[in-house]
């Protein structure tokens, strides 16, 4: 199946647009005939100026606050979170959209044939064809990140045809348009006062034949043969000189010709996006099938029948999200990655870090994309000198924390007065865990110089915050087992506690990261100590009468035994506490676990589906992996592919392809796990390019269900750890057979750095 999404008519609404991007800029093309909508973004159009929210009055009733859950006085001790924890004012920023282009052709609309949209995924190109009297037009839209503009070329296969006016609208949110020269057209706006963001964007036509001017805020081409359009953006968040910017981009890109435009485009996109392939093939290939459009066969796939192509396509859908939208230098994919057409969008389209924004970043590493994780890694250092004034303000603490959500401006104080999810103070512990993901993945020495001292800081934060339980147990007050309600025996519910379980699962692998890193560094030995008595004192992960983990530190019962968030299984997945081969007893509990969630309607939204195939996966069972895969498709997947939470929310597209990429390849155990949990419909299949942790890179074939060979390059070097049951007899390069070692069911030999190693199964 060629890597397209493809459609047989214009987008009718925003959810069937095609998204194409570049990190920073991005733009959802809709393909209409007439009258031609771009909507587009830039990612650091948000509204407003970075603010001091921390509660003045929190550090004064914390101690109330703490007393009041010790005694089980729940309802006092929510009510007073709410008044002295909550932020001031309690919200944090929103994202914004930059506008829309509006491109109105002079074209006649009766009598439109072979019509077709389409994003190709290889090149991270759209393009919509149609014949309109007996006139062949041609339209293509990329977004650049080589040269950091939109480019869109309109042409047609016969002379003077292209004729159309352009301008640009964000609704009443503009401070200024019109023509910026000849062949340009500007639109300014500013999004709050002070330190707030203030942006332009420009749009240039470079026309062959007919004429360009412009009238009023209009940009006018006439009876040109063909017409290239240069989208530019820039804001003051990332230059002072912002217009100059924006211009200077259009000027750049100005000078190349459409063909060289095209190509940097493209080899700059290809170096990440070819890393990695699967083909999964469908057993029938039918001529029916390849006449289908992709939200006809995502219908077809919704009435039961099986599609393993259309999982491909899903699967690298979700890595072209992620280049197109997370790049370095660019801020981190939020809760749309770029793509957001309101002022006012879905939870402020903002950073949710109590799962959302880990799960964009859940393939990065594992899916060959590690250098778009980078800009997760700044925001984290631009939530560091907020973080703490968070953590001394709040809570008299050291180090930094963050609670639930954070935005443009790296915001660490409480969000919403939301007792469920609002006053979590583990946003920064999970995030700084990514740190330590990618040095696992990539093995950067450097990188983890750098990246320590945040892990440390995160860390730190806990040293003071922690208090000791009634059983002596260290643990975290006030927070909550996200977004969770609890009932005591007395029908009492509540939400705010001391220890939930994900807190500590969170926290044992935070600790065990910086001491694995300190020992790594040969450093802060005495810190390290410190963290080896804080995570021994921390509550062990228990099962409760359901045979399930224990989602609070009690065996509460769960309001919503269904809910979304599967929190107290971060150990299973994406935590490495639990496992099948470790802790039997905790991964059988961790499977009831997930049972009892969907037993009761769990994976409602598409985040959770998402993250329920990365469990199954970390149990190793295909087929429930499988099932939800469907779910997810079925069920939470829109018309271009796009995750519907609802409304669209890109996490589960991401955490979707970071399932798929964890069926077939695992390696959190200190070894490589070939096809942990295959389906037994994917007997066949060809992966390419996921890399395992110890930076290998693997290409695996199977056929019948099992591993048939694979060959793996070592990045960085050193032994190479395979878990497998099987002989697997090992070469290299120069068809020389490298001596294997084995110890149980772990195979290894050693590698070097650069070197491909090939495995052939007997
Ligand atoms: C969390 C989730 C919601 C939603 C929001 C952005 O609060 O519980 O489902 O994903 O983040």
């Amino acid at each position: 199946m060629k890597q397209k999404l493809w459609y047989k008519s214009p987008a009718k609404e925003w959810n069937e647009a095609l998204p194409i991007g570049n990190g920073r800029l991005g733009a959802m093309v809709y393909g209409c005939v007439k009258n031609e909508n771009i909507q587009l973004n830039e990612d650091s159009i948000w509204y407003g100026d970075p603010i001091d929210r921390n509660n003045p009055d929190a550090l004064s009733n914390l101690p109330k606050i703490r007393k009041l859950l010790a005694e089980g006085r729940i309802k006092e001790a929510e009510k007073l979170a709410a008044l002295a924890l909550s932020g001031v004012p309690e919200s944090q920023r929103p994202y914004q959209t930059l506008g829309n282009l509006k491109l109105n052709f002079d074209i006649d609309e009766s009598d439109i044939r072979d019509y077709r949209r389409e994003l190709d995924i290889e090149k991270a190109c759209a393009a919509v064809k149609f014949v309109s009297k007996g006139v062949k037009y041609t339209r293509e839209y990329f977004a650049s990140a080589a040269d950091q503009v939109l480019v869109v070329r309109l042409t047609a296969d016969a002379p003077g045809r292209i004729s159309f006016t352009a301008n640009m609208r964000r609704g009443r949110f503009i401070d200024n348009s019109g023509a910026i020269d000849g062949k340009t057209i500007g639109m300014y706006a500013s999004c709050g006062t002070g330190k707030g963001v203030s942006f332009c964007s420009m749009v240039r036509a470079v026309s062959e034949g007919g004429k360009v001017n412009t009238i009023g805020e209009n940009l006018i081409v006439e009876e040109a043969d063909a017409v290239i359009l240069l989208i530019s953006a820039a804001t003051s968040f990332y230059h002072k000189e912002y217009e100059a910017h924006c211009l200077k981009y259009l000027e750049g890109a100005g000078e190349k010709t459409y063909a060289g435009l095209t190509s940097s485009h493209i080899e700059d996109y290809s170096q990440l996006y070819q890393r990695v392939k699967l083909e999964i093939p469908n057993v029938e290939e039918s001529e029916e099938i390849k006449r289908l459009d992709t939200a006809e066969r995502l219908e077809r796939l919704k009435i039961g029948k099986v599609d393993h192509e259309l999982v491909c396509l899903y699967f690298c859908f979700g890595r072209y999200l992620l280049i197109s939208s997370s790049r370095p230098g660019s801020l981190p994919a939020n809760l749309q990655g770029i793509w957001n057409q309101d002022m006012l969008p879905a939870w402020d389209s903002k950073y949710t870090i109590n799962i959302n924004t880990e799960m964009n970043y859940w393939p990065a590493e594992t899916c060959n994309l590690s250098e778009c994780h980078i800009p997760l890694f700044d925001h984290l250092d631009r939530m560091r000198a907020p973080g703490r004034r968070t953590a001394r303000v709040m809570y008299g603490c050291s180090g930094f924390v963050a609670h639930h959500n954070t935005d443009i401006w790296g915001d660490t104080a409480p969000q919403d007065i939301y007792i469920p999810a609002t006053y979590w103070p583990m946003g920064a512990a999970w995030l700084s865990l990514h740190l330590w993901e990618h040095y696992e993945f990539g093995r950067d020495k450097e990188f983890l110089e750098g990246a320590y001292p945040i892990m440390k800081e995160a860390a730190e934060f806990f040293l003071d915050f922690l208090i000791e339980d009634s059983k002596g147990r260290l643990v975290t007050s006030p927070s909550v087992s996200p977004e969770n309600t609890y009932i005591l025996e007395n029908g009492e519910k509540g939400c705010l506690c001391t220890g939930p379980s994900m807190d500590s699962q969170i926290l044992y692998s935070l600790f065990t990261g910086c001491m694995e890193a300190s020992d790594i560094l040969h450093t802060d030995r005495a810190f390290a100590e410190k963290l080896i008595k804080a995570r021994d004192s921390l509550p062990k992960p228990q099962i409760g009468r359901y045979g399930q983990i224990q989602e609070w530190s009690e065996d509460y019962d769960e309001e919503e035994p269904g809910h979304r968030h599967i929190s107290h299984l971060f150990g299973l997945h994406p935590g490495k506490q639990f496992s099948k081969r470790k802790t039997p007893d905790l991964a059988a509990a961790a499977g009831k676990t997930l049972e009892r969630r969907l037993a009761y309607g769990g994976g409602h939204t598409g985040w959770s589906r998402a993250w329920i195939i990365n469990m199954w996966a970390r149990l190793k069972d295909g087929e429930k992996a499988y099932e939800n895969i469907m779910e997810l498709l079925k069920k939470s997947t829109l018309p271009n592919l796009f995750d519907n939470h609802p409304p669209f929310q890109i996490d589960g597209n991401f955490g979707g392809t970071a399932g798929i990429a964890e069926m077939l390849l695992q390696s959190h155990e200190g070894g490589i796990e070939f096809l942990p949990a295959l389906p037994d419909n994917w007997s066949e299949g060809r992966a390419k390019g996921l890399v395992a942790r110890g930076g290998f890179e693997v290409e695996m074939e199977w056929k019948d269900g099992r591993l048939s060979q694979a060959a793996i390059l070592s990045h960085c070097g050193g032994n190479c750890n395979i878990f497998t049951s099987k002989e697997f007899k090992v070469t290299d390069e120069e068809k020389k057979v490298v001596e294997t070692s084995l110890n149980g069911e772990v195979l290894y030999f050693n590698t070097l750095k650069g070197k491909k190693y090939y495995i052939s199964v007997s």
